[in-house]
């Protein structure tokens, strides 16, 4: 027999995850596999997606790789206003689940409507002022049925850890506010926005916007690196530095701004002085189709 190397510590080396990845319909079917994962000693994480996956949803999948990954897949219907694009929202589960499969993810959940919203429902998780901010004004009722679903996600997958992006820069901050206020016991993990080899920021959207459209989607990017370059050379006027952002956007007649910011990263407030960490953020309508994106930036105190 081989004698055990010095400092061998295959005795602590965590458990292995080789089974198949399922995927499955009901919370009592989720519950029952992160069951059985747990019990093998392996931290469950889970990965909240409206699904039409792409490279960006990927990030989050490789970065929960040290544990039991459960993607979920639903197009969360309390979250889409009576005007926006809830019906025509890409739905492509089989190649999502290859994608889920091909990423090494463990469990897809992919539930029924009545699984997360069961007869006679009637429960809202209200987020604070964090979402009156932003993308709020804009879209009445958004962030109420993102806490919504994803507290109701928390509770059937009861996962160790979630990962979102930060690409959703002002619905990563309401979660992580919703799990202190609401004592949720998991950690939040955010990773950085995966974009386009151009800048775009990868989306789900991005899928609707015609070859022009595609072309003329960058200026919200372009208008993010206006505002950067000012604010590293000394820029201290927000509004300044936003007008500056408009400009560019104004070259193309037709897109339109629902906001421009520039805001406290913690807090979503107004600067009264530019300094720390600062959010920049955006929203822009080119033809049917909404876009967001996002720039942290860290200034001197
Ligand atoms: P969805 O738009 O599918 O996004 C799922 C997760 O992927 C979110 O955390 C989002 O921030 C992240 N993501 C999207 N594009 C990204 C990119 N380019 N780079 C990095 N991460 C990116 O966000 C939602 O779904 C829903 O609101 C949800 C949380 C699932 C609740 O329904």
């Amino acid at each position: 027999m081989k004698p055990r190397p010095v400092g061998d510590l295959s005795s602590t080396r965590p458990p292995s995850k080789t089974a198949a990845m399922d995927v499955v319909a009901t919370n009592a079917q989720v519950r029952a596999s992160v069951a059985a994962a747990r019990s093998r000693g392996l931290t469950i994480a889970l990965i909240p997606t409206m699904g039409a996956l792409h490279a960006g949803h990927i990030s989050l999948i490789d970065a929960a790789r040290d544990a039991f990954r459960v993607v979920s897949i639903y197009v969360n219907p309390t979250q889409f206003g009576p005007t926006e694009d809830f019906a025509r929202y890409p739905r492509t589960i089989d190649a999502d689940c290859a994608v889920c499969r091909q990423a090494g993810a463990d469990l897809v959940f992919a539930p029924a409507d009545s699984e997360i919203y069961p007869p006679g429902e009637q429960t809202r998780v209200r987020p604070g002022p964090l979402a009156d901010t932003l993308c709020g004004p804009f879209r009445p009722g958004h962030f109420e049925g993102v806490c919504t679903v994803v507290a109701k996600l928390f509770n059937i997958v009861q996962p160790d850890v979630a990962y979102f992006g930060q690409k959703d820069a002002q619905q990563a901050l309401i979660i992580r506010r919703m799990v202190i206020d609401l004592a949720m016991p998991l950690c939040i993990e955010i990773c950085p926005i995966v974009r386009e080899p151009d800048g775009l920021a990868m989306s789900s959207r991005n899928a609707f916007l015609t070859p022009e459209d595609r072309a003329r989607a960058i200026c919200l990017y372009r208008a993010l690196w206006v505002a950067r370059d000012m604010l590293t050379a000394g820029g201290s006027n927000p509004g300044r530095i936003t007008a500056a952002m408009r400009a560019v956007i104004a070259e193309h007649a037709d897109i339109k701004v629902d906001y421009l910011s520039i805001v406290d990263a913690a807090n979503l407030r107004p600067m009264e002085s530019l300094a720390g960490k600062i959010l920049i953020a955006g929203a822009i309508r080119v033809g049917k189709t909404r876009l967001i994106d996002n720039m942290i930036l860290e200034l001197p105190r």
